[in-house]
């Protein structure tokens, strides 16, 4: 353990970057894969959905530590052959951390457990999709299947997904956005009448005041670090709120430039705000009653009356409700004083144009819907939507998360895009809704669904309350993972069980008309290209359109008139579907391949309000933040600097001080010594809930670690055992990964009896 860090990227970040690179695959390929990653015509780096900057703006080397890690933990030239699954039994591989199944290398060839096999065997394309449609044919109703996306999945591949969904009758598309950023989708939709941020690159680059709400931008957005950079000197100024004194916040040195390599960098927070867990709806409460204060001090000079009036409804109730908020809770809740919210205040009043930034820290909580609901009111107070350099953006993680749900990846789509479909493909979509996430883990294990298929992304890990959701998954007559790594979704299995490898987003993709392309959304929602630029990590992969159709094709056969196999063969074919069905993607194939893309139409930013009153809603929120009971702690579960979500890269964590070891939890000095622990104590993680599971996560060690009184927090995916299942936000239905009720039970060292207590 040393301390954590003060400052982000520089000089370290440029070498960590090649150290992994270099040890996954040779000097060409990583300079293949860098010096083409996010340049116009070159691949999508599929990692986070942060934008690129315009054409012509970009840098030779237009990537991130991160980034450039996970493109060539993709690029490796490990391989899993035939050979690799002969020697270890499924059993054995289940025993495995996910860190040592992932560096096992690349998927090359279908496989396939047969039920009570101890192995996986190679298997046709052809019988692997048979068996897959024969058992998908076999249900007695299209929803007793589910197919479950991760946001790594390309527009045209999401699109197919979706359509062989409906084409069999089923709306059971769980995604990882069920998981991630399902809280931001229902308030913004709620809100504004879309589920999407507001803001591009140069609205950040030119707002006045960012706050920067509940993300680690150094470690999962760290190219948001080069935007908040500008923003600074243009003369902005930011704000950070989170439990965390996490680097990136801090100080940023950019590897790209001189004064990155050998100066101090730039600071990026002016101020800190270190709230406790779940604490961001209160203070935003706060900020809010402040602001109806200043305007009641100062008539005319505070709120944005034209905007309030002309463009939204609700404030009447909206500003008695906010008025009503007691400092005594907000103080409680944030552990913040009103100095520090006050402070804010001012710096807002000083704002013409102000933007929040958000991730999981905001969306993952039992109230994160009110919460969000509420960093609209504060926007909406003084006009800070619709104009540019200010609005709301939450952050997305996968590098096409936003992009599925555009294709229609969503168990409740509206009805105008069912209509659309039923209108473009001539059969009747199915109208009713599907299972997310959580909902499918509950029908698999009630044994409603028996055939889960997973595009990408790793379910298994990604989903809260490991033990119940591998028992559900173990209950399924089939499940199938399209995949380009090893993980442990693919030895938690069902029955029946098939490894579908497929190609990467770094690869050529060569299909019957010649080479193809994909294209992606980024967060901004802006459309581009992304192109392969490696030889395939074997001859027998399949794209994952290709699977899709084909798979389509033997299960639905004739059915429909849906054209599968030209789709295969000339993606161009579905980009023309999907500017008939799809909003703001008329001549897809024209405008997709002009230098920077299209950028979808945001009606928010044109004073359209696609809500069911046809305005922006001001919102009445309550919830309190979490509170634990004396003697425990609430956890949050978060990443590493050295992962990429289920998929840890090391065992270190180099901006937080932690090194070798992932099985840590990070308490306040003093909550140590209340406890009557210390550093480098092993103890159990011991989840408390009301039913009568024992969720444990064992031998923990733990870390002095400056993080509020009451809040711990600790690593994703090892931690996903102690989420339980039902704690979710009740709106989005959403798991609360970041607000878990913990106690800390010390751990006998071999031969000691366990302490008192
Ligand atoms: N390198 C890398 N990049 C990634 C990913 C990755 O795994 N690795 N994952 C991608 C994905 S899918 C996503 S969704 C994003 C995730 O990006 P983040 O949301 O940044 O990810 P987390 O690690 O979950 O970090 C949550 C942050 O919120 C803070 N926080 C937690 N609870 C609260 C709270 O109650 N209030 C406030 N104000 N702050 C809180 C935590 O201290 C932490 O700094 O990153 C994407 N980018
Ligand atoms: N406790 C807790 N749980 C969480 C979170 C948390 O903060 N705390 N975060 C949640 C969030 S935000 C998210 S997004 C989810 C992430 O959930 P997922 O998206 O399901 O998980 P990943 O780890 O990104 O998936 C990694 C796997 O994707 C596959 N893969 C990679 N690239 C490709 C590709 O190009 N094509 C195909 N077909 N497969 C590919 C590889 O086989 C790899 O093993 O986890 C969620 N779970
Ligand atoms: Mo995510």
């Amino acid at each position: 353990m040393t301390p954590p860090k003060e400052w982000a990227a520089g000089v370290p970040a440029v070498t960590h970057a090649l150290e992994y690179s270099l040890d996954q695959t040779s000097p060409r390929r990583t300079a293949l894969t860098l010096l083409t990653m996010n340049q116009v015509d070159g691949i999508d780096c599929p990692g986070c959905a942060w934008p690129d900057p315009a054409p012509g703006q970009r840098h030779k080397n237009e990537y991130c530590e991160n980034g450039a890690k996970h493109i060539n933990d993709e690029a490796t030239t490990r391989r899993v052959t035939p050979e690799f699954f002969r020697r270890h039994t499924v059993a054995e591989l289940g025993q495995r951390s996910d860190e040592w199944l992932n560096q096992q290398g690349r998927l090359t060839e279908p496989m396939v457990k047969r039920p009570g096999a101890e192995h996986y065997e190679p298997i046709s394309w052809h019988d692997a999709l048979r068996l897959l449609a024969d058992e998908l044919n076999s249900l007695d109703s299209p929803d007793e299947a589910a197919f479950y996306t991760s946001g790594r999945v390309s527009n045209e591949a999401a699109f197919l997904l979706q359509l062989f969904a409906r084409a069999l009758g089923t709306n059971n598309l769980p995604d990882c956005s069920n998981l991630c950023h399902e809280s931001s989708g229902s308030a913004l939709h709620e809100t504004l009448g879309i589920g999407k941020g507001t803001v591009t690159l140069l609205d950040l680059e030119h707002a006045d005041l960012v706050l920067v709400v509940g993300q680690n931008p150094g470690t999962n957005h760290p190219r948001q670090l080069s935007a908040l950079e500008q923003t600074k000197l243009n003369g902005g100024r930011i704000i950070a709120v989170n439990p965390l004194p996490e680097a990136g916040l801090l100080r940023f040195k950019n590897p790209q430039k001189p004064r990155g390599v050998v100066g101090r960098g730039v600071q990026i927070a002016d101020r800190l705000l270190q709230i406790r867990l779940g604490g961001d709806l209160a203070l935003f409460r706060a900020l809010n009653r402040l602001l109806l204060e200043a305007e009641d001090a100062a008539p005319g000079t505070v709120l944005d009356q034209e905007f309030i009036d002309a463009s939204t409804v609700g404030f009447e109730e909206f500003s008695q409700h906010v008025r009503a908020t007691e400092w005594s809770q907000v103080l409680a809740d944030t552990g913040l004083t009103r100095e520090e919210i006050e402070a804010v205040r001012d710096e807002v009043l000083s704002s013409d144009r102000v933007i929040v930034c958000w991730a999981m820290g905001l969306t993952q909580h039992r109230h994160a819907v009110p919460t969000i609901r509420e960093i609209v009111n504060f926007l909406m107070l003084r006009g800070n939507l619709g104009k540019a350099g200010a609005g709301a953006c939450p952050v997305r993680g996968h590098s096409n998360v936003q992009g599925d749900r555009t294709m229609g990846i969503w168990e409740k789509m509206p009805e105008g895009f069912f209509d659309s479909l039923q209108q473009e493909f001539g059969f009747e979509p199915p109208r009713h809704h599907g299972l997310d996430s959580v909902n499918a883990i509950r029908a698999m294990h009630e044994r409603r669904v028996k055939v889960f298929m997973g595009v990408a992304g790793n379910f298994v890990r990604a989903a809260p309350d490991s033990n119940f959701t591998e028992e559900a998954l173990r209950r399924c007559r089939l499940t199938a993972h399209v995949s380009t790594k090893l993980n442990r979704s693919h030895v938690v299995c069902g029955d029946t069980a098939l490894i579908l490898p497929t190609l990467g987003r770094t690869e050529h993709d060569i299909q019957a008309t010649g080479e193809q392309f994909v294209t992606v959304e980024n967060s901004m929602s802006e459309v581009h290209t992304s192109r392969g630029r490696l030889e395939p990590a074997s001859r027998l992969l399949l794209s994952e359109v290709a699977i899709l159709s084909r798979l389509a094709r033997q299960t639905i056969g004739s059915r429909h008139d849906i054209p599968w196999e030209t789709f295969e063969a000339d993606y161009g074919t579905i980009r023309d579907r999907i500017s008939r069905v799809v909003p703001g993607f008329h001549d897809f194939n024209a405008r997709v391949v002009r230098p920077g893309g299209i950028p979808l139409p945001n009606p928010v930013n044109e004073g359209v309000f696609a809500t069911p009153v046809g305005k922006a809603v001001f919102t009445r929120n309550a919830g309190e933040a979490p509170r634990a009971p004396e003697g425990h702690l609430v956890l949050q579960t978060l990443r590493s600097h050295d992962q990429w979500n289920t998929v840890p890269y090391t065992s270190n964590d180099r901006y937080r001080g932690i090194h070798g070891t992932r099985r840590v939890v990070m308490v306040n000095p003093e909550d140590l010594a209340e406890l009557g622990l210390a550093e480098r104590d092993r103890v159990d993680v011991v989840s408390v809930w009301p039913d009568d599971v024992e969720r444990r996560a064992a031998d923990y060690e733990l870390v002095s670690y400056p993080t509020p009184r009451g809040c711990a927090a600790a690593y994703y995916p090892e931690t996903n055992v102690l989420v339980p299942l039902d704690n979710v936000d009740a709106i989005s239905n959403e798991p609360a990964s970041k607000s878990i009720i913990v106690r800390l039970e010390p751990v006998a060292a071999p031969g000691q009896a366990p302490p008192p207590g």
